[in-house]
């Protein structure tokens, strides 16, 4: 664990924990539809996906090495309000919780990640504010699917531009194991985020981005848009 990960409260998972979330982690089935935002854009969120969430949680709190990162805002330097780390896919050790997530989404899907991403929301006060990912910002379609371990936060997605926004806003409440995926022009034509709430335990996310155009099971559902199929 960093050193400023070790100045945060200590998590409070055991609170939340359930007797689910402690089984031997497994990947599942998935049974949701694609939601369509919009023609190009579908956005697919899975409850319970993942058995064995809360233990994959504190393996992954205990083991990856969190960063605090500043970004520049306006005319000031902030912190960034919530940890990160990446994971280069070659890297990721055998038989880790990160390996067996990682290796259930890539059977979905049908395409190796190019890049992960972790999260960890240590408070209701961590988010993510609205934005594209950068992978997909010039690209007519891109995959990027979040696995969510610990705390329940909600993932906001509304259009990237129009004065329609708010009225066009969906909100997915991401509990311990769901996997959300987004495909297709969701992050050429949607922008999404992960707003502060007034309380919240701790959360990590795991984020699965990859150019690669996917042909795995997850795209011969029924309902996907004609573009993905
Ligand atoms: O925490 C989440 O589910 C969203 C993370 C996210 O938007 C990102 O990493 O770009």
């Amino acid at each position: 664990m960093s050193s400023t990960l070790a100045t945060q409260p200590a998590p409070v998972v055991a609170s939340q924990a359930t007797l689910w979330g402690h089984q031997a982690l497994q990947p599942g089935p998935v049974t949701a539809r694609w939601q369509a935002l919009d023609r190009d854009s579908s956005v697919l969120h899975q409850p319970h996906w993942l058995a064995g969430a809360d233990a994959a949680f504190d393996e992954l709190y205990e083991s990856t090495d969190w960063r605090s990162m500043r970004r520049p805002m306006y005319d000031r330097i902030v912190d960034v309000p919530r940890l990160i780390a990446t994971e280069r896919r070659g890297a990721v050790r055998k038989g880790t919780a990160l390996d067996t997530i990682v290796a259930g989404v890539e059977a979905l899907l049908g395409v190796t990640a190019d890049h992960i991403g972790l999260n960890l929301y240590r408070t209701g006060a961590d988010s993510v504010t609205w934005h594209r990912d950068r992978i997909g910002r010039q690209r007519d379609w891109s995959v990027i699917a979040l696995v969510s371990l610990g705390g329940p936060r909600t993932l906001s997605v509304r259009p990237w531009s129009g004065s329609q926004r708010r009225a066009a806003s969906r909100h997915y409440a991401l509990a311990s194991g769901d996997l959300l995926v987004m495909a297709g022009a969701c992050q050429r034509d949607w922008e999404h985020a992960v707003l502060k709430t007034a309380a919240a335990a701790p959360r990590i996310s795991l984020a699965l981005r990859s150019r690669q155009f996917p042909q795995g099971p997850l795209f011969q559902h029924v309902g996907v848009p004609p573009l993905m199929v």
